[in-house]
């Protein structure tokens, strides 16, 4: 049987290895180091291979979640994660200077990827004064010819990331 595997992706600090810790049925495999460069002063630990966690769906088979490291400078991660994904999930954090600049970054990486499978984008820290609003996404995806699902979504709350899954999941199942 083929892998099933979701890939959680975007930029440091967004909460991909938080997603999948909060998601994970077994204890979630990360690969973090102490960060040391400018991220050490948003946190202190840094994703440098991947994150891995599992998850059982409601008919019974498990899903695999991997997280790639945020960092461009490994970058080379990235596209040895893509393979055979059968869906992207892109947490962008609000909180950053240009949030949309930074979904632009992996929609571009993972393009091939979005094409053949789909994707669905997760906004959290919403609540940061003059950042931007789901609307403001879904129209610049639109602007680049792309329906993507845009949901606010919290990588520490389990009942967020379960509801992401179940929507890249019903999106999938239109492709
Ligand atoms: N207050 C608040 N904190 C958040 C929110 N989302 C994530 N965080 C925190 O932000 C941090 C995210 O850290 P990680 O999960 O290591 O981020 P990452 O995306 O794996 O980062 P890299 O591996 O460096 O690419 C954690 O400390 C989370 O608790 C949010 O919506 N609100
Ligand atoms: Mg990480």
């Amino acid at each position: 049987m083929n892998e099933l595997k979701f890939i959680f992706t975007g930029p440091p600090g967004a909460g991909k290895t938080t997603a999948i810790s909060s998601i994970s049925e077994i204890p979630p495999v990360a690969s973090d180091v102490a960060t040391t460069d400018d991220l050490a002063e948003i946190k202190q630990t840094t994703t440098v291979a991947m994150d891995f966690g599992e998850v059982t769906l409601p008919d019974g088979q498990i899903l695999h979640l991997y997280g790639t490291p945020g960092q461009r400078r490994f970058r080379h991660m990235w596209e040895i994660l893509a393979q055979g994904a059968l869906g992207l999930i892109i947490l962008c954090d609000n909180s950053r200077p240009d949030p949309i600049a930074d979904m632009d970054i992996y929609l571009e990486n993972f393009a091939q990827l979005i094409e053949q499978t789909g994707a669905v984008v997760a906004v959290n820290r919403m609540e940061t004064p003059n950042s931007p609003t789901l609307e403001d996404y879904y129209t610049h995806l639109q602007d680049i010819g792309l329906i993507l699902p845009v949901l606010a979504a919290d990588p520490r709350e389990r009942e967020d990331m379960l509801m992401l899954l179940d929507t890249l999941i019903t999106t999938l199942e239109y492709v």
